[in-house]
């Protein structure tokens, strides 16, 4: 199995970058931002609470996204393996991650965290919330989930760096440019 996890600030290019390696490497893809999205827009109860946190650029609770992924895991097993997109996002989701991998004898293989200054991540936000209407894409709430990041999930990178598993890729450039450095890291992992 080759599992990774894609990692890094909103509007790092996660999703996109997240594609690229889907279609390289046929790996399942889970990001917990669709997958609560997708249950706001089904106006499920799930989707009502998450968006009251959503809206206001604040992480969901961890123990309902480690359901959801708890469930995913038992639901849609990977043959090849899982690119995680958004998740883990704290430090308890990433221990919490560790163990449901591991009941499966899996692992994570490689972390990449996207490297993107915030001058870069606000413009690519912004730029986005004109075309998408997604009601996190506003420049407050924008700001709020710059702080949430730095404040709640960098700090996970310190988690993968000493478990040898961290690489830090430079999110700035063209998309094939960034892809190229992943594939790079990915390929010497993916034996
Ligand atoms: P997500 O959907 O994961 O959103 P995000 O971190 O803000 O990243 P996003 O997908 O938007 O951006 P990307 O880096 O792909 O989460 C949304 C919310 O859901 C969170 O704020 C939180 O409330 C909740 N949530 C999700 N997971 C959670 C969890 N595990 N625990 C708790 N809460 C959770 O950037 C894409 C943008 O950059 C695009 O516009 C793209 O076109 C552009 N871009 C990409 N590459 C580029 C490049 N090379 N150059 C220029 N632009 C580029």
């Amino acid at each position: 199995m080759l599992n990774i996890i894609i990692f890094g600030a909103p509007g790092s290019g996660k999703g996109t970058q997240s594609q690229k390696l889907i279609d390289k490497y046929h790996l399942m893809h889970i990001s917990t931002g669709d997958i609560l999205r997708s249950e706001i827009e089904n106006r499920t109860e799930l989707g009502k609470h998450a968006a009251k946190f959503m809206n206001r650029g604040k992480l969901v609770p961890d123990e309902m996204v480690i359901d959801i992924l708890h469930e995913l895991f038992i639901h849609k097993p990977a043959k090849v393996g899982y690119i995680l997109d958004g998740f883990p996002r704290t430090l308890e989701q990433g221990k919490a991650l560790d163990s449901m991998l591991s009941k499966r004898n899996t692992k994570i293989n490689v972390v990449l965290s996207l490297e993107v200054d915030n001058k870069h991540l606000t413009e690519r936000l912004i730029k986005r919330g004109e075309v998408s209407g997604r009601n996190d894409d506003t420049p407050e709430t924008i700001k709020s989930r710059l702080q949430v990041y730095y404040n709640q999930t960098a700090p996970l990178k310190e988690y993968y760096a000493q478990q040898g598993n961290l690489s830090n890729i430079n999110g700035l450039g063209t998309i094939e440019d960034i892809f190229s450095r992943i594939e790079k890291v990915v390929d010497k992992h993916n034996y």
